[in-house]
């Protein structure tokens, strides 16, 4: 485990409430682990499903209402803890700098309460759903003062440009992916863990982390009846009955030019080596598109469903703001491959996306060090210190 750089500075709280999947637990962990051990902060992170957190970080003990994980508090948000806060004697006694409400799950009253009668309450964040959309830069730390208690909450935008709070990233990552991605017997090591040996140069490498499809068949028939071979590794989801049906009950997934293997769910902090040894990496909800894009490949987002389709608006504004710089040819391969990988009526045709492959390799490194500008932990305490309220800062 990385040991903080300095002792810690801030006591913040993280409030989690798993809607679906993983992309809440799966964000508020990293940004937990961020906080504590490059930021120094002492960190409790409360989270009402312990089930779904477990599958990221497999150590977790799914039974303890309270727990320490990686230098972080883990704090089951159950009736017990919640008795706890009624009690203040949860939250007092830290003197909590900063309490960050992920994705408004809604913090339980008796919080709240505790909270306003601090003498200097904490700084309080609701950290919003990522998106690209024009208007994020707008509603980036407005604040929302609370109806009835001397309460400011303000709300911090994830985003891709300098006018939001950035996306999360760990000092380091883009240097250690280098690394990897320059060192043979490491990813030796890395396929033998799978249980495969190291692909030959020619094989083209696919991860593909999805929801259910429709488009599975005409994207495994293109790599099946192509000339290259293609090795399409399968983590462990709600896609695998779809790709089991593909194979009609052939044990050995395989078909022409397409070999397909499943994996199991690996630890959060162990997706990153995947997507770095893949060529092209399918993603989908928040966390593993952001982590695509550290991984500096091209990449097909298979965005989070959303009723009325509003979720096309957001697949199309990160089209447009990551196709800047693309050659005209290269940006339209892109376009038709995630539109037809989100539902909608477009061909998807592989092929083209094979001849821009060096093109889009080569943006999506340039996209990945541009980005790592506007590191959102960073933002996150910076804007907290803006706000004034808070007795100490970040290192
Ligand atoms: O699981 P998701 O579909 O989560 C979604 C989205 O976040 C969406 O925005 C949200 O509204 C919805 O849930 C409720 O996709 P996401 O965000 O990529 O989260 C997956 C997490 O799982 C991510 O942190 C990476 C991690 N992961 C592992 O830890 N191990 C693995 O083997 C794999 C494949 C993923």
């Amino acid at each position: 485990m990385p040991m903080p750089r300095n002792a810690p500075s801030l006591a913040i709280d993280i409030f989690c409430r798993v809607i679906d999947n993983y992309g809440d637990i799966g964000v508020c962990w990293r940004l937990a682990r961020l906080l504590a051990h490059e930021h120094g902060c002492a960190v409790r992170l409360w989270v009402d499903d312990l089930a779904s957190f477990a599958k990221l970080c497999p150590e977790l003990d799914v039974y303890a209402v309270s727990q320490m994980q990686q230098g972080v508090a883990v704090i089951l948000m159950g009736s017990d803890s919640i008795k706890s806060i009624e009690n203040k004697s949860t939250l007092t006694p830290l003197k909590l700098d900063v309490v960050v409400e992920a994705f408004a799950c809604k913090l339980p009253d008796a919080y709240i309460a505790a909270m306003a009668e601090c003498d200097e309450p904490p700084v309080w964040i609701n950290l919003e759903y990522l998106s690209a959309e024009d208007w994020v830069a707008g509603c980036h730390k407005l604040p929302s003062p609370h109806p009835r208690l001397p309460l400011t909450k303000y709300f911090f935008f994830p985003g891709f440009t300098p006018q939001t709070g950035g996306l999360l990233i760990e000092p380091e990552l883009l240097a250690r992916r280098d690394v990897f991605q320059h060192d043979a017997t490491a990813q030796e090591i890395f396929w033998r863990s799978l249980g495969l040996t190291m692909p030959a140069a020619d094989t083209l490498k696919v991860s593909l982390f999805a929801y259910e499809n429709a488009a599975l068949t005409s994207l495994f028939d293109a790599w099946a009846n192509g000339t290259q071979a293609v090795l399409c590794l399968v983590p462990e989801g709600r896609i695998v009955p779809q790709v089991q049906a593909y194979f009609a009950g052939r044990a050995d997934y395989q078909k022409g030019s397409l070999r397909v293997q499943i994996l199991p769910f690996v630890a959060q902090s162990d997706y990153d080596t995947l997507l770095w040894a893949c060529d092209v990496n399918f993603v989908r909800g928040e966390d593993s598109c952001v982590r695509a894009q550290w991984a500096g490949k091209p990449f097909v987002w298979q965005i989070y469903p959303q009723h009325d389709d509003v979720h096309q608006l957001k697949l199309q504004a990160l089209l447009d703001l990551y196709g800047v710089g693309l050659s005209e040819d290269a940006r339209a391969v892109m376009q038709s491959l995630w539109l037809a990988w989100n539902g909608q009526a477009v061909a998807l045709n592989w092929a083209n996306l094979t001849v821009h492959h060096p093109e889009l390799l080569a943006h999506a490194e340039r996209w990945s060090q541009h980005l790592a500008q506007n590191s959102l932990s960073v933002n996150l305490l910076d804007f907290c210190a803006e706000i004034g309220t808070i007795r100490a800062f970040k290192n």
